[in-house]
């Protein structure tokens, strides 16, 4: 082996460790983010739902999304006709609770509702298209898998947008839209390798590393 060949392999490994160190160690921070909604959908990661598997107007059943990851998904004020519209995101739908989903105490516009999203497995980022031309805030949290809230955040007001979280690490179970006229699209999620698989990347690399130090001795 040559000196070259030492310096490269000294590189990867640094910025293995370095990498595995980051994700073992950053705690989970507040990482909200503001993207671009469909058509021109950004930024896209992990496993889309565009609710544009059954016809407009077919009502959202709690499990229809379980193949894809998704365990429930309910709207929890029983507003209106929880359904998938006509939408102008991903064509053809979003889904809302339509002109008779009104809670009363906002504007009277219908459209109410809080959306809520339980992943079978533990997400880092999750993200959503939001119709929100009038009405009150879309407020999106992420809760744990005990249900305790992670972070809030309200989406920017506009026609249609695209918001959601990043975070460090795996702790995502619950994603809340609740909001006052609006319709949601095109959920992503996805989940970061766990410590685990890092571990089983950086270990193999320490035993790669001893086993070419004791053939480089044994050269000398
Ligand atoms: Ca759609
Ligand atoms: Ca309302």
């Amino acid at each position: 082996m040559t000196q070259q060949n030492n310096t490269n392999f000294g590189i990867a490994f640094g910025l293995g460790v370095a990498v595995a160190s980051t994700l073992l160690s950053s705690p989970s921070q507040a990482a909200s983010f503001v993207g671009t909604p469909s058509p021109s959908l950004s930024p896209i990661f992990g496993t889309l739902i565009n609710f544009d598997d059954q016809p407009s107007g077919t009502l959202i059943g709690v499990g229809d999304y379980v193949a894809q990851g998704v365990t429930s998904v309910t709207e929890l004020e029983g507003l209106g006709t929880f359904a998938r519209y006509q939408g102008s995101q991903s064509q053809p739908n979003y889904i809302t609770t339509g002109a008779s989903g009104e809670r009363g105490t906002d504007a009277n516009s219908g459209y109410d509702g809080i959306i809520k999203f339980q992943f079978t497995n533990l997400a880092n980022q999750v993200g959503i298209g939001i119709a929100d031309s009038v009405g009150g805030p879309e407020i999106l949290s992420i809760y744990d898998s005990n249900d305790n809230l992670l972070e809030s955040f309200t989406a920017p007001q506009g026609a249609n947008t695209y918001a959601g979280f990043s975070r460090a690490s795996n702790d995502i179970k619950y994603f809340e839209i609740k909001g006052d006229y609006f319709a949601i699209d095109d959920l992503q999620f996805q989940s970061v390798p766990e410590p685990s698989t890092i571990l089983g990347t950086i270990i193999p690399l320490l035993l790669l590393r001893r086993k070419y130090n004791q053939e480089e001795n044994q050269k000398q």
